[in-house]
């Protein structure tokens, strides 16, 4: 059956282009609503509880969080399958969406507004540091499942929450970003990223200039002391 969706978007946001890089792979049509979050309009507050997006509406009904909307367009549109078949692998995969969002997604959040604000010190050391043992325990998993892609031969909802995060990173790498931050000190996470930026829905997802929009966005908030 088909449905009708839209997505509510920030057009640099990394949990938006999560969903879309999952619409993409899967070639399902869809319209896109930007809005401003700094402005947010009163129909995009009725439909998001927590102020946020994105907001994939289905039919006319509001769905958010990205893993729900993605996990949602896995059982709307089976075709390509982004999550494995065995029960297992499926808690797997979902589990390492979880340590992106909750062990990667934070410090690199840190990371970004210290080193787009020019902090130094321990303001930049720690989230850095922080974010160095995520990063090398996700590498070390990805080294051991033997790619291509993070759980291995599928394309899966990992790689889609993952390549966000990878794309702002690698655009990042020239805010003076210590080397041992750099993708190149991981190599499994630096493999996969480039065949991961390379793919044709990733690379279609890309809102394009991220490295110095994203940059002006973190250094406003730093200055606003938003972080
Ligand atoms: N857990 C949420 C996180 C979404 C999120 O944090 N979105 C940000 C933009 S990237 C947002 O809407 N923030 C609200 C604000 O800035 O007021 C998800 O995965 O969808």
């Amino acid at each position: 059956m088909a449905h009708d969706l839209k997505l509510v978007s920030f057009d640099i946001c990394p949990f938006v282009e999560r969903s879309r890089i999952v619409l993409l792979e899967k070639q399902v049509a869809h319209s896109i609503d930007f809005i401003d979050l700094a402005n947010k309009p009163d129909w995009f507050l009725r439909l998001s509880p927590m102020g946020k997006v994105p907001v994939l509406v289905v039919d006319g009904r509001p769905v958010f969080e990205s893993m729900v909307i993605n996990e949602l367009l896995e059982e709307l549109y089976p075709h390509p399958a982004m999550l494995p078949a065995e029960p297992l692998a499926r808690a797997e995969a979902r589990a390492w969406v979880v340590y992106c969002n909750d062990a990667v997604m934070p410090a690199s959040y840190r990371s970004l507004l210290a080193l787009a604000a020019g902090w130094t010190g321990e303001a930049l050391a720690k989230p850095l540091e922080e974010l160095r043992g995520a990063l090398a325990r996700a590498d070390a998993e990805v080294a051991r499942r033997g790619g291509p892609w993070f759980l291995g031969r599928q394309l899966t909802l990992v790689d889609a929450a993952w390549a966000p995060f990878l794309r702002r990173w690698a655009a990042a790498e020239e805010w003076g970003m210590p080397e041992q931050n750099r993708l190149a000190a991981f190599p499994a996470l630096q493999n996969w990223a480039s065949r991961l930026l390379a793919h044709r829905s990733v690379a279609a997802a890309d809102p394009g200039e991220i490295g110095p929009r994203m940059r002006r966005l973190y250094a406003e908030r730093a200055a606003r002391g938003s972080g």
